[in-house]
């Protein structure tokens, strides 16, 4: 049996457009996903939309849309979005789906409830709608939320409370010895010194009438399931939990790709959740920075907003992976520009890559034959350099990049220094074997590009099969 391998991105938000942050988590579980295909494991790699919150309703509201009619548009954009960035998942959860994602709910409430791990109490807080959360008084600036810009609500009822704090010191140890890994490692610290603080039981319910989404809570119908108690079972509710399927046992536990800002849910309360149900606790969080552009948040106010549907019109779905595989370290914030992608696409798309594939394949398709059938056969079989996928085991994505672009300046060093197009023409036979060596590595750059650009990686391949150059630059310089 092959081994396998689960992926996750976060389920967004369908309140608004995705924006580069997204498209960034979605494409590094991409990579991450294809690696392992190519490593012969059988991978399943999930995403989706978390429905069930008062965002989408206001959301909806405000489009002057109803809720289904709503929903269904935005999570068209969406998966428009993911099949344009080539994102090959397996499956895109919503968790307004009451057949796949509701059983798996209730069925973990039910486990919860059973280890005596929930319990009803009176609780009166401040609300932000658009933090979907209780904050505190210290949090408000002249009584506004000063993110949402919005005055609170003060909401007092009764409600269930998932006890979290018993588990905190369980937590913590399947953090320590890595049996939950936690990646980076400063993550993983700013994890535990919370935890060193104790955990805080939390409100997992909301009255219904206060709630006009959301999974009824069993046996009780005056309340709805809370947010966290909802999106974070969508792990495995996907693959079938509750609902009997074979996915749930063949992949769970697997990975989970998260930003910085939901840390804390994805290494407290979900593995607390899992404790009290008695399943297995995630392998790992891979938790990323944000993207930022020209040093400040993405924000509308400030008008730095980067659409990715934008620089994808303008550059093609290829410059953006490039862009975010290799310019955004996965473990700190990076930054994104017009100018900085602009740049990087000129000097490593259209000048590297496009330029010393068109390059090669002119000497090629002038000098020397295609390469034979069996040839193919034998450098499709031969392996990626270790170093590659070691990088991407240890998530640093960006470097696993950067080794194929040193591959690609060593080539065109070699290309300079030696000439090859100057010296079969004095020199056949040595000018020959130096082309065809040429497109040998030209063809292992595409195998190691076949995760990171998958289109591009098979027109080079196609390219070397034919023994051609190219009919137009693979990526035309932009001005
Ligand atoms: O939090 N840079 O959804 P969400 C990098 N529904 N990544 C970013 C980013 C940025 N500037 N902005 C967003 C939610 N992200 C919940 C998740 S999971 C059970 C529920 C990415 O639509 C990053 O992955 O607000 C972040 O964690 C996620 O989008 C938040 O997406």
């Amino acid at each position: 049996m092959s081994k396998t391998f689960y992926i996750t991105t976060p389920i967004y938000y369908p309140n608004a457009k995705l924006h580069m942050g997204h498209a960034y988590t979605t494409v590094i579980c991409d990579v991450l996903a294809r690696a392992h295909r190519l490593k012969g494991e059988e991978v399943y790699f999930l995403t989706g939309a978390d429905e069930n919150t008062e965002k989408v309703v206001r959301a909806a509201k405000e489009a002057g849309q109803n809720m289904e009619e709503y929903l269904n548009n935005i999570v068209e954009n969406f998966k428009s979005l993911f099949s344009k960035l080539e994102i090959s998942y397996d499956q895109f959860i919503r968790t307004s789906d009451s057949k796949n994602h509701w059983p798996g709910v209730t069925e973990i409430w039910k486990l919860l409830e059973k280890s005596g791990d929930i319990e009803k109490r009176s609780y009166e807080g401040l609300y932000c709608v658009g933090h979907e959360a209780f904050i505190t008084e210290k949090d408000l600036v002249l009584g506004k939320c000063p993110e949402h810009d919005e005055k609170p609500q003060l909401l007092k009822e009764e409600n269930y409370f998932f006890k979290l704090s018993k588990y905190t010191k369980q937590i913590k140890e399947k953090i320590e010895s890595g049996e939950m890994e936690i990646i980076p490692e400063s993550r993983k610290n700013e994890i535990l010194a919370l935890l060193e603080r104790g955990l805080e039981n939390i409100s997992f319910s909301r009255s219904a009438d206060k709630m006009s989404v959301g999974i009824p809570v069993p046996n009780d119908s005056s309340q709805k399931i809370y947010v966290w108690g909802d999106a974070l079972v969508n792990y495995i509710s996907a693959l079938g939990f509750g609902r009997g399927d074979e996915l749930y046992k063949k992949f769970w536990p697997g990975m989970h790709v998260i930003g910085k800002d939901i840390l804390r849910f994805h290494a407290a309360i979900w593995p607390g959740m899992l404790l009290s149900a008695g399943l297995p606790l995630p392998k790992k969080l891979l938790v990323h920075g944000f993207i930022t552009s020209g040093g400040k948040k993405m924000s509308k106010s400030l008008g730095n907003v980067i659409d990715p549907m934008f620089l994808i019109d303008t550059y093609g779905a290829e410059a953006v992976r490039y862009y975010l595989a290799r310019h955004i370290s996965p473990f700190e914030d990076g930054d994104l520009t017009l100018e900085s992608f602009k740049d990087a696409y000129n000097a490593n798309l259209a000048n590297g890559l496009g330029n010393l594939t068109s390059r090669i394949m002119k000497m090629a398709q002038d000098n020397i034959e295609k390469l034979k059938e069996e040839k193919i056969e034998e450098l499709e079989k031969k392996e990626i350099p270790k170093e590659f996928f070691d990088y991407l085991d240890k998530f640093e994505i960006n470097k696993a990049v950067d080794l194929i672009w040193f591959e690609i300046s060593e080539m065109d060093k070699f290309i300079q220094e030696n000439q090859p197009f100057k010296v079969v023409k004095t020199e056949k036979e040595k000018g020959q074997k130096m082309i065809s060596d040429l497109v040998i590595r030209l063809f292992n750059v595409a195998k190691m590009l076949e995760p990171i650009l998958p289109e591009t990686s098979v027109k080079i391949k196609e390219l070397i099969k034919q023994n051609r150059t190219p009919d137009k630059p693979l990526f035309a310089r932009k001005d």
